[in-house]
Formats: structure tokens, C-alpha cells, sequence
């Protein structure tokens, strides 16, 4: 897009400086993410374009974020950094839609930190604190969210999605993938099994965040502790095992998500202890006991679903995933793979280390 058609869109929100530029910032693999900048000592803004394919509903995406986010600011010492502020549209919408494109923006909260690895446990455990204290301050909140992606982390629902995919076979890719196939059927009735414990409420739900990698937590560049959780597109309901086993997939790999020599991906048990350190000590008093028996598993469960979305999206034609080169969703998948058998096998040492720890 040019300068000028992002700043006409910037401009359409009520923002309480002038914006005088917008440039491109980071890489999700979703939205398109940029920095509204202002001139002199006026506020900067996060304009994001939102990706409707994968968010049908953004007006339900913006309406959860603006609840959670009030929620959290009553109950913070600073309202403007320790969550998101969602700055409206001058017509009072919580977005702007233009084009078929929904827009929105939120305050920049400057002289913060992120980091793409958790290179150390000791950044593992501020990041435990940082999702341990969203979940914590959202324990009261009690409206309904709206449920903005549907089945999100339902293993239930994306097995359907699964079958349906997989009969389909869009692009012929099926035969090539038999093996990868087998990696996720032999896990349905465990995985499955899991989920029914949520289904029948033996696992409670709460607020979630859904995508609890580290580079969605906020660090404050001067003290060097964490700010607050950002990125709040998924906030829904769920069980919070979810976001600490998310947690774990990302920060606990000693490779990457997408490394293409798996003798590098494996589970860091050290940054595994360090995230659940920080995650339990706002939450060990908070939890029932069904919760702390599966916490440990909840790592395997996402990490499993993210083999098999990152293997149907495949299938289906890299669709979901913005993908760099033509197997990229493939190599996601074996790379991931490797990280869930990494877990599988060293299952016992985790379920201890929480047991030690609660
Ligand atoms: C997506 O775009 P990003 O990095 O925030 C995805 C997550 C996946 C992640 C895998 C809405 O998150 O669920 O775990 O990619 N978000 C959505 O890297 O599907
Ligand atoms: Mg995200």
C-alpha cells in the first residue's frame, strides 16, 4: 500500500496527535503491522490491518479485546503500559473497515522490549510471569467472549477440519505426506481423550490469550520486567493449560519452528522449569487440581495441534500460513514433530518438574 492510503487510514481513527507517517513493523505470519508515527512529544499508535480469512468476526475480536482490556486496567498500577489501549475510530467503531479490510490501532507503548527466543531461563520465568499474571488478573472477569475463531484449540474441531481436508485433497498432496499422516492419527484418541476432560468440565475454562510465544510478551526496557501480554487477537475462552503449553512449544524448542536440521529441535528442560516457575507463581493458587495434574501434558496437546495444522494447511494449499517457500508448512511440520516425540520421550521428567514445583 502506498504512504498516502495508510495514512488516510490512520487518519481515520481518533487518535490524539496528528500522525505524520506509517511504516512497516515486524513479521507476523497474520496481520500486516505497522508503527503510526506522530510528530514532536504526541503518542505513537500500532495501525494493524487485520487478516479476516483468518478472523471472520473482527468487530467480536475487537469487542473481546476492549473488555479484557478494561478489565486489566482497573486493577494495574499503570493503565497505559501494563495492557493494550485500543484507540477507536472517530465514528466510535473499535475499527475501521475500508475496502472489504478491517483496520485497527492501539497505543504504542514506547521504551519496551520483546524478544523472538528466550534465550535464557531467566527470560523464560519473566515470560511464565507475564501469561501467569494476564490470566491472573482476568480470574474475576466474568462476561462472555465472543468466540472469534471457532474451535481454536478444540482438537475435536480441527479434526473435522482434518478429515474434511484430507478427503478433499485440494492440490494432490496426500500421497506424498503418508507418513506425516500417521504421525497424527496415531495421537487422535489420546489427544482426543484430553480434551473431553475440558468438554465435561473436569478442566475448567477462563480467559486465554492463544498465542503465548515470547515475542507477545512486552518487557520494559529500563527495569527489564514484563509489561504485559500483546497481541490479544485470540483472546477467547479456554483452558488456560493451553497458553502454558503453547508457551512451552515456543519457548522450550531448542531449535527452531521451522528449522530444517532436527537434530536441533528438542525441549529445553531447563527453559521448561524456568517458564513454569514464573507461570506457577501467579497461578499454583489459582488452579484445581485436574488443572496442575495436566499442565505437563498440555505442552504435548498444542504442540500435536500445531503439527497437524501446520501439515493441513499443507494439504490444503498453504493457505493459512503466509509460507517463504514452497514446503515451508512441510518443514514446520516435521520440525514441529520432532519437537512433540522431544516431549514424549522426556514426558516423565516433565510431569515431575511440576510436580516439584506446585
Ligand atoms: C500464528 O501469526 P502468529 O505468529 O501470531 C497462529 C498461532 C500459531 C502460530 C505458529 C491466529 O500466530 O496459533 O501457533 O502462528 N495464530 C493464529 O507460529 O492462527
Ligand atoms: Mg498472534
Amino acid at each position: 500500500m502506498t504512504q498516502e492510503q495508510l495514512l488516510n487510514i490512520a487518519r481515520l481513527f481518533a487518535t490524539d496527535s496528528k500522525i505524520t507517517a506509517v511504516e512497516t513493523l515486524g513479521q507476523g505470519f497474520i496481520n500486516d503491522t505497522y508503527i503510526a508515527r506522530s510528530t514532536g512529544c504526541g503518542d505513537d499508535y500500532i495501525l494493524q490491518r487485520k487478516n479476516h480469512h483468518v478472523f471472520p468476526d473482527v468487530p467480536g475480536m475487537m469487542a473481546n479485546i476492549k473488555a479484557v482490556t478494561e478489565h486489566i486496567k482497573q486493577r494495574v498500577a499503570d493503565p497505559r503500559r501494563e495492557t493494550l489501549t485500543i484507540i477507536p475510530a472517530r465514528d466510535g467503531k473499535l475499527y475501521v473497515e475500508e475496502a472489504g479490510n478491517f483496520w485497527a490501532m492501539c497505543l504504542y507503548i514506547p521504551d519496551t522490549v520483546t524478544y523472538e527466543r528466550a534465550d535464557t531461563t531467566e527470560l523464560a520465568y519473566q515470560g511464565g510471569v507475564g501469561i501467569g499474571r494476564f490470566q491472573a488478573l482476568l480470574a474475576d472477569f466474568r462476561e462472555p467472549l465472543n468466540e472469534t475463531i471457532k474451535g481454536f484449540h478444540n482438537i475435536r474441531w480441527r479434526f473435522e477440519q482434518w478429515d474434511a481436508t484430507l478427503a478433499a485433497d485440494p492440490v494432490g498432496r496426500v500421497n506424498e505426506v503418508a507418513k506425516e499422516i500417521s504421525w497424527i492419527e496415531n495421537r487422535r484418541e489420546e489427544m482426543l481423550a484430553f480434551w473431553s476432560r475440558v468438554e465435561s468440565g473436569e478442566i475448567p475454562t477462563h480467559v486465554t490469550h492463544n498465542d503465548t510465544k515470547i515475542s507477545n510478551i512486552l518487557f520494559d526496557k529500563t527495569t527489564g520486567n514484563v509489561l504485559c501480554a500483546i497481541d490479544l487477537d485470540t483472546v477467547m475462552s479456554s483452558t488456560s493449560l493451553n497458553d502454558f503449553g503453547d508457551a512451552i512449544r515456543s519457548y522450550a524448542n531448542t531449535g527452531a519452528e521451522d528449522d530444517t536440521c532436527l537434530e536441533r529441535v528438542g525441549i529445553n528442560l531447563e527453559v521448561f522449569r524456568a517458564y513454569a516457575e514464573g507461570y506457577l507463581s501467579e497461578q499454583r493458587d489459582s488452579m484445581c487440581r485436574s488443572e496442575l495434574e495436566w499442565l505437563a501434558f498440555s505442552a504435548r496437546y498444542i504442540t500435536f495441534e500445531q503439527v497437524l495444522r501446520f501439515l493441513m494447511d499443507y494439504i490444503d494449499g498453504d493457505k493459512y500460513y503466509k509460507t517463504a517457500y514452497r514446503d515451508h508448512n512441510l518443514v514446520r511440520t516435521r520440525a514441529q514433530y520432532k519437537l512433540l516425540e522431544s516431549m514424549e520421550h522426556h514426558y516423565d521428567e516433565m510431569y515431575s518438574i511440576i510436580q516439584r514445583l506446585i
